[in-house]
């Protein structure tokens, strides 16, 4: 299956609550201010945000469809290619993290967005192409986080640094990256947790994550991605916020798009935050982690197949 597939696949829910907005408003014979208003809305529903559905709006209305809207692959391939346009600068890409030698890359997020199985997906992903791997278990508050990243590195075929349960994560973050760099392996990839007691503790253990990294290399961590879940929405910006007053955020990764029929929040992000996309989740299985490619994810939200 190609990428574009893959990408229609796992947005397979936004394109079709799209789709049937769309029909309604290529059902009008003339684009008044009532159906752009209409498409508008459409593109606000995706969760794409106010700005970037006015954007598009002017787009469509600059198409000057005034006699019919016939042609309708045109116009969203039209649609498609203005949205591609728009997101082509955040494509960031996945082979090239983490070319430094011995890359850290800590991975951050408030709990449950998919951290976790986002690693062991990473780790599969840099597997296949010939990079070694290493994962650091620095999520210690709950024995249960230790054992998934566990059995994702049995999974995957890698090694993992762990420590006891309630042990400092910090510590296991440095052993993490003492060991990548002692035996050349090319890229950690530091598990954080995403629920402590108050938001200060998290946010705190954060900072002694990166600050003990950087005292065995002061380019550590070389990417501090944060997860995204697609399904929580606009509140997916506020959390961009949140962990940008930390450290320095290199780079996103957005899950669950296959869960959602808001895959437009993409749009959003990129709009609001000048962060690259590092890459999509797309399901639960090891292979469902993708590179960020604009033009696909264009097509695949609007439903084209080419
Ligand atoms: N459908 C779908 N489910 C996903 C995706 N990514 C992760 N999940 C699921 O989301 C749930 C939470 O994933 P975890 O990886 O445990 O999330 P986490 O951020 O590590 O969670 P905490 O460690 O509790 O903070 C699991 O059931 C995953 O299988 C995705 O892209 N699509
Ligand atoms: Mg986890």
């Amino acid at each position: 299956m190609g990428l574009l597939d893959k990408f229609k696949l796992g947005l397979g829910k936004s394109s079709s609550s799209l789709s049937k907005g769309f029909k309604n408003i290529f059902s009008k014979k003339i684009v008044d201010e009532n159906v752009l208003n209409e498409f508008e809305e459409l593109i606000i529903s995706s969760d794409a945000g106010a700005d970037v559905a006015r954007e598009l709006r002017k787009d469509f209305e600059n198409f000057k469809i005034d006699k019919k809207l016939d042609d309708h692959k045109e116009i969203l391939k039209l649609l498609a290619d203005k949205m591609a346009i728009k997101l082509l600068k955040y494509e960031k890409d996945l082979s090239l993290m983490g070319n430094a030698n011995s890359s850290v890359i800590v991975v951050s997020g408030v709990n449950g967005v998919g951290k976790t199985t986002t690693i062991g997906k990473l780790g599969k992903y840099f597997k296949d192409n010939n990079r070694s791997v290493v994962f650091g278990a620095a999520d210690t508050f709950r024995a249960a986080a230790i054992d998934q990243l566990q059995v994702w590195a049995a999974k995957v075929k890698v090694d993992i640094i762990k420590s006891e349960i309630n042990s400092d994560p910090a510590s296991v973050a440095f052993k993490t990256a003492e060991f990548a760099k002692k035996n050349q392996i090319d890229i950690a990839l530091i598990d954080t947790a995403g629920r402590l007691q108050n938001k200060k503790n998290l946010m705190d253990e954060y900072k002694k994550i990166i600050n003990v990294l950087k005292k065995i290399d002061e380019k550590f961590p070389n990417e501090v991605i944060l997860v995204l879940d697609a399904t929580t929405g606009q509140n997916a910006l506020n959390q961009v916020e949140e962990f940008s007053k930390i450290h320095n955020i290199t780079g996103l990764i957005v899950t669950k798009l296959d869960s959602t029929a808001k895959g437009g929040i993409i749009l959003a992000i990129c709009k609001k935050y000048n962060l690259p996309i590092v890459a999509v989740g797309m399901g639960e299985k090891d292979t469902d982690l993708h590179p960020f490619k604009a033009e696909f994810f264009a097509k695949a939200l609007l439903g084209l197949n080419s």
